[in-house]
């Protein structure tokens, strides 16, 4: 008789964690389909859902240890048992550590898709490590973050949006990339007087729906959000009781801003000086409003989190913290009746780190926002106002550029073992090139890399261990210590062939490393136990819920607690930044490469090129396997360019177009888009082909149509705050293939 059965889990396929039913018979699962019960996602799911089965059993979904023989990039590979593989990587770290020290190990990790980050970090932790990691999100949210902490002592998150009267969406496609925000969108423009301000250089969906819509050039935002301050500081439209009562160096800040007359700004970002003027009133005047960033202002290099310095002044100043439908400010995770979930950064073992070894991280004092010194300065001030320690994933992460040179030069100090997970760096990381000889060095002598797939990243390492993944494995999450609400979901079947889930797997490595005593938990099920414990509820129960949330949650905290900063007011005027020796106030700086910037490349290299653009149904580099159904849909990358610009290049709609920078060339196909600034192209990241060679030179066709080729890693080009790099706002060309 065959057996049929209902798992409650949520989905892991992006990071919404969308509560989801799985359908399960004889133990195979055979459908997914949205949770109507869920209070937080009401049944919602995206069109990835209905490929779940086809992608948890695809034949070349890894379910067995791999290690390479032959030369890196022979794509050949020999099955080993868990036990061969965590015996000889355990054996070779302890090699290294012995030889060349605890730092000298690196570790890489990519956007959060439901794994827990604390077991790595508590392994390294625990190894004598200081957190010399590099991830994704130097350039997409975490630098964005380490703003925020150093400014309030916090992280926005996005609200509801049914109280809120103005959203502005700065670099943001919701229609693309968050179908949950996109609800929220719908739903809230169907009761009316809802104003929106979009500024995209794109014409997007929502621009399409907007009020006002900025289409500024590109890089140019920090230009925008300084005149928006200036208009409201000027014209008086800021709430005076809170900067009075709440904010710091409000004096310095409307000093500086006047630096940035909306005339000078329409020169800078070419928008016209009524739009800054009308959009800016609209803003401050419309409330309440939440000011909404995007990933694009993330990815522009050097002036990058210098835009969210300004925005978060903007949210400040007009009284649009943490009020209800404004901009929500996130605590430590839900609290029950005083009692608190334990979060991941308790898991963390930060404390194990001595000040002699935090001062060994690489780029301790170069790229400081994002290393232990900013990190220094700003978790006492959590830690007053929460009593809990900072998460070590808000605010640390080295620029790739720093662990490549280190590698390939043994500068500062020799890096010899690399462990990447969920990860995919010649994928992510800015200029492929640099990634690729960084893996290919023979100076690295161990790179262990935990996956679903041979990427093309896993194709270079030694050791390739299959991980389990959000079907076979539980979810407990606060994402990442960011939500103060916990996520849950079953673990819906026993992990296919010999996957692991993450935990089980980083314990089995530290027991073999002398960490036996730190890993008291068996499986990750009983962790998940211990962390909920406080809040008197039960693993049962947190699967049947979903989710647990605050028994109250008021808004407006800070009236009670004060900003977990310095002066315990929002810091208009950054003492953080101080202490670090940048400049405390937020100001413009033009690209790295930009026809004001370097006029002299214009001649060869006369087009703004954005990489990016996330788009449906992929996530990031996956799903591209053919026999998963998505990839069918979507087969080719595209790229976006101006039909007045394409004639003149004689490219038509779908021809194949090389783009081209200082760095490289790769191709993709022609969309005709007039919502497109006429001296932009748009091309899609994130482009492998996974059913070509894995072998050298192919790689899975990693140099064929990534974005990264194009994309630059130089010093001169990086945030000095964070070593964030740009995936837009570069010079290229382009012509037809
Ligand atoms: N389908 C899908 N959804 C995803 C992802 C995915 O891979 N696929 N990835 C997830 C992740 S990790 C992230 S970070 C988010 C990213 O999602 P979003 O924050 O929505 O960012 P993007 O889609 O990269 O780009 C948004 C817009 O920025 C515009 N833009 C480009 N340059 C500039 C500029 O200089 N200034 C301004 N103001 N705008 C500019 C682009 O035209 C684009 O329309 O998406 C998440 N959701
Ligand atoms: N030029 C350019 N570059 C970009 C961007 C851009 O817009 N333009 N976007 C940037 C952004 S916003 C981001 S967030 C990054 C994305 O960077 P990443 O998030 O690193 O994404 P991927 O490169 O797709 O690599 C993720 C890998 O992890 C594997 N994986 C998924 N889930 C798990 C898991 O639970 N455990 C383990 N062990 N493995 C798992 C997947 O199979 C995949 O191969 O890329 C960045 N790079
Ligand atoms: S939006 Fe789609 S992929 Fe993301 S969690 Fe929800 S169902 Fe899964
Ligand atoms: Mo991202």
């Amino acid at each position: 008789m065959s057996r049929e059965e209902i798992k409650k889990a949520a989905c892991c396929f992006c990071f919404a964690n969308c509560a989801v039913l799985v359908h399960i018979k004889d133990g195979v699962v055979t459908k997914v389909e949205g949770n109507k019960e869920n209070a937080l996602s009401r049944g919602h799911v995206c069109e990835r859902v209905a490929y779940a089965a086809k992608w948890l059993y695809h034949p070349e979904h890894l379910t067995h240890p791999l290690k390479r023989i032959g030369q890196r990039g022979e794509g050949k590979w020999q099955r080993i048992t868990w036990d061969q593989a965590l015996n000889e990587i355990a054996l070779k770290l302890t090699d290294i550590k012995a030889k060349y020290g605890a730092e000298s190990l690196v570790f890489a990790e990519g956007t959060y898709r439901g794994s827990p980050f604390w077991p790595r970090s508590r392994f390294a932790s625990l190894f004598g490590n200081p957190q010399n990691i590099t991830h994704p999100g130097i350039s997409c949210m975490l630098n964005c973050n380490s703003m925020q902490m150093a400014l309030i002592g916090g992280i926005f998150m996005v609200p509801a949006l049914s109280h809120t009267n103005c959203l502005v969406l700065w670099g943001q496609n919701p229609a693309d990339t968050s179908s949950r925000m996109m609800g929220s969108i719908n739903r809230r423009r169907e009761k009316g007087g809802f104003k929106m301000i979009v500024i995209d250089p794109r014409r997007t969906k929502v621009a399409e729906m907007a009020d006002i819509w900025l289409q500024l050039r590109p890089g140019t935002d920090g230009a925008l959000a300084l005149a928006w301050l200036n208009v409201i500081i000027n014209e008086g439209l800021y709430d005076k009781e809170f900067v009075e009562r709440w904010t710091f160096g409000f004096d310095k800040l409307a000093e500086r801003v006047q630096e940035y007359p909306p005339e000078r700004t329409a020169e800078i970002t070419g928008l016209s000086v009524n739009n800054i003027i009308d959009s800016a009133r609209m803003f401050a005047t419309t409330k309440p409003a939440v000011l909404v960033r995007g990933l694009a202002t993330d990815q522009i290099g050097r002036n990058s989190i210098r835009v969210e310095q300004a925005r978060v002044a903007l949210r400040a100043i007009t009284g649009n913290l943490d009020n209800d439908g404004g901009n929500l400010i996130t605590g430590v995770g839900p609290e029950i009746q005083g009692k608190r979930f334990i979060r991941e950064s308790h898991l963390e073992l930060l404390d194990k780190i001595t000040p002699a070894v935090k001062e060994r991280q690489l780029g301790f004092d170069k790229y400081k926002l994002m290393s232990w010194a900013g990190y220094n300065l700003t978790s006492p001030n959590f830690q007053r106002v929460y009593g809990e320690p900072e998460s070590s994933m808000h605010r640390l992460g080295i620029t790739p550029a720093l662990i490549w040179k280190a590698i390939l030069t043994g500068k500062p100090y020799p890096v010899k073992a690399m462990i990447t997970w969920g990860s995919n760096p010649l994928m992510w990381a800015a200029n492929t090139q640099a990634t690729y000889e960084a893996f290919k060095s023979p100076n690295l002598e161990l790179h262990v890399v935990g996956e679903y797939w041979l990427t093309s990243t896993a194709e270079l390492a030694d050791y390739v261990l299959p991980v389990a993944s959000w079907l076979e494995k539980p979810l407990c999450s606060t994402f990442e210590d960011f939500s103060e609400v916990v996520f849950g979901g079953e673990r819906s079947i026993p992990p296919v062939g010999e996957r692991r889930d993450e935990y089980a797997i980083w314990r089995d490595l530290g027991t073999r490393m002398g960490q036996a005593e730190y890993w008291p938990w068996k499986t990750y099920e009983e962790v998940i136990e211990s962390q909920i414990k406080p809040l008197g509820v039960t693993y049962e129960q947190l699967i049947n819920m979903g989710f647990i949330k605050s028994d109250s949650r008021p808004f407006r905290g800070y009236e009670q607690r004060g900003f977990p900063t310095a002066t315990g007011k929002v810091e208009l005027y950054s003492t953080v930044l101080e202490k670090l020796g940048y400049d405390p106030l937020p100001f413009y700086e033009e690209p790295a490469e930009s026809p004001v910037s370097t006029p002299e490349l214009t001649g060869e290299y006369p087009l703004i090129l954005n990489t990016g653009g996330h788009f449906m149904p992929f996530f990031h580099s996956e799903y591209r396997h053919l026999g998963i159904g998505m990839r069918e849909r979507h087969p080719d990358p595209i790229a976006d360019i101006h039909p007045e610009t394409a004639a003149k290049l004689n490219i038509d709609q779908g021809d194949w177009m090389w783009i081209e920078t200082r760095r490289g060339k790769i191709k993709q196909r022609a969309r005709l888009n007039e919502g497109i600034l006429p001296n932009v192209v748009n091309v899609q990241a994130s482009w492998w082909f996974p059913e070509k060679s894995g072998a050298e030179p192919s790689l899975h066709g990693l140099w064929e149509s990534n974005a990264n080729v194009l994309t630059a890693n130089n010093e001169e080009s990086l945030d000095p705050l964070t070593g964030g790099w740009y995936a837009r706002a570069l010079l290229c060309k382009v012509y037809k293939a």
